[in-house]
């Protein structure tokens, strides 16, 4: 039998269990079994956690940018010279396939730790010259004890993308990763020490989120909230944190369209729209889960697109060529399952998919799906207007631009679309006339780390990226100087 690993709270240095709770099971979703036992922390550990960054944040906030840059970049060459531990750690935990959790995500997590260390050597500051007399200029100061919240479906990566440039700006940090899944996140603390962070300066609470990432939204000696999850919760954190007038971050759910048009470059295309339906299972905010195909190339695409997905290999995360692992947990499965149901019930056609994936036994118990794809539903039904978060697209024909652009924003969220045209005007029409906050044209999930990102409508408030994070980590004072 293999040994059930027990995770401790990282707080102020030391690994600690939680002062009042007890430990919660954490399965592997490949298999359905507990593989290890995490902290029901509640606001007692967050207390803690919160006392320590912020006696912690006395001398972090004055450490000089250069100190603190070289600090960051050793944290991602630690990481990377353990990458495939964490790659694999974070695929055991999360349940997307090694390679994916290699090259997506640990990837990412170095070049977010590279990008801020690299960001705060170059940081201008702002200045205007008034009149004779006055000149204004910006000072920029660290917020305090950043409160990072992190959701299940990019773990280390969601939550290094708050981390870094948290720290770059001299903050420090109460984490609370997601309860489905905490590993990587307790693996990062373990490289803290040797990249030369000072105890107390990142703390790591591990519990739910009714308990523990409550108290943290809540706590009065948190400025600052940073949060990626699902839009019910992001409005719990909005009422929760307006007793304290919290700077709030806001990275929600999306209903992302996927928008083809018959002048595309219809190769690249279609191996995009692969990717950008079931890629991590579907389990990006960003997945283009609502397809709209030009009326003269609606029934190749279909065709074409089901030939893909029966190549599609779903199973075993560990192996090379699989593309989709299980999904993160029991509860996601049965959430998504009941929604392929609500489909069939309000008229859809399931195309491909809405099954079990027969699997070797080892895998009996996983919570797999196979990808699966519905045709014929109406604008207003259940799976065109909520967000599913699985592998499961809906399509559907167009015939123009106006009737493609109100279907597009036809739903609550507003994170991102993707467009496929080559011609220029569609794709500045769209651009305009989309309400989402990122638009790839003729691509999909591009990151520039230096863009704005974030989203409209109920996928979110504020953006972070490049000088958006700085403005988000930093408040600014205006000093205005003038001459006696
Ligand atoms: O999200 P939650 P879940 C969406 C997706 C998914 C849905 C639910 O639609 O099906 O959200 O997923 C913590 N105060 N996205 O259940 O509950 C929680 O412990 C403070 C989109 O994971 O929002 C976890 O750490 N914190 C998203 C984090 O919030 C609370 C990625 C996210 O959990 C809390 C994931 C509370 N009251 C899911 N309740 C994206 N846009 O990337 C929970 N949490």
């Amino acid at each position: 039998m293999t040994e059930i690993k027990k995770v401790l709270n990282h707080i102020g240095g030391e690994w600690v269990a939680p002062q009042r709770g007890g430990f919660i099971d954490n399965f592997n979703p490949a298999t359905g079994q507990v593989f290890s036992h995490l902290p029901d922390s509640d606001a007692s550990d967050i207390d803690k956690a919160v006392e320590v960054a912020a006696l912690a944040f006395k001398t972090w906030s004055k450490t000089s940018v250069d100190e603190r840059s070289k600090k960051l970049f050793k944290i991602a060459d630690l990481i990377e010279a353990n990458i495939d531990d964490f790659a694999k750690l974070e695929s055991q935990d999360q349940g997307k396939p090694w390679f994916l959790a290699k090259q997506m995500d640990m990837n990412r997590v170095i070049n977010s730790f590279r990008f801020f260390a690299s960001a705060i050597l170059q940081t201008e500051n702002e200045c205007n010259v008034m009149d004779a007399e006055s000149m204004n200029y910006v000072l920029r100061k660290p917020v305090g004890v950043a409160g990072l919240i992190a959701p299940w479906n990019l773990p280390l990566y969601l939550l290094t993308w708050k981390i870094a440039p948290a720290l770059a700006y001299g903050n420090t940090v109460v984490c609370k990763p997601s309860e489905f899944t905490s590993m990587t996140a307790a693996k990062f603390c373990e490289l803290l020490p040797e990249a030369g962070i000072p105890a107390g300066v990142v703390n790591m609470v591990f519990g739910t989120g009714a308990k523990a990432g409550d108290a943290l939204v809540k706590h009065p000696k948190v400025p600052l909230i940073s949060f990626t999850g699902g839009s019910e919760t992001g409005k719990k954190v909005i009422q929760a944190s307006a007793e304290n007038f919290k700077k709030l971050s806001l990275e929600l759910g999306g209903k992302n369209p996927n928008i083809i048009f018959a002048d595309c470059d219809y190769k690249k295309m279609l191996k995009t729209t692969l990717r950008s339906s079931f890629l991590n299972q579907g389990e990006i905010c960003l997945c283009g889960s609502r397809i709209y195909v030009e009326e003269s190339i609606y029934e190749k695409f279909l065709e074409d697109f089901v030939a893909e997905i029966r190549e599609l290999k779903v199973g075993d995360p560990s192996q090379k060529n699989t593309f989709m692992g299980p999904l993160v947990s029991a509860q996601h499965l049965k959430k998504v399952q009941s929604m392929i149901q609500i489909a069939k019930d309000e008229g859809g056609r399931i195309l491909i998919g809405g099954g079990t994936p027969v699997l070797p036994t080892e895998f009996s118990q996983g919570y797999f799906l196979e990808p699966t794809v519905i045709v014929g539903l109406a604008e207003n039904s259940t799976c065109v207007q909520k967000e599913i978060f699985g592998p499961v697209v809906t399509v559907a024909p167009f015939k123009t631009l106006d009737e493609v652009i109100e279907k597009a924003n036809g739903v609550s969220y507003g994170l991102s679309a993707s467009v496929w045209t080559s011609n220029l005007n569609t794709a500045q029409s769209l651009a305009k006339n989309l309400d989402v906050g990122t638009v790839w044209v003729n691509s999909w999930m591009k990151r520039d780390l230096r863009v704005p990102f974030g989203g409209m409508k109920a996928s979110g408030l504020g953006r972070e990226g490049g000088r958006h994070s700085m403005d988000f980590y930093t408040e600014m004072v205006n000093v205005c100087l003038t001459t006696t």
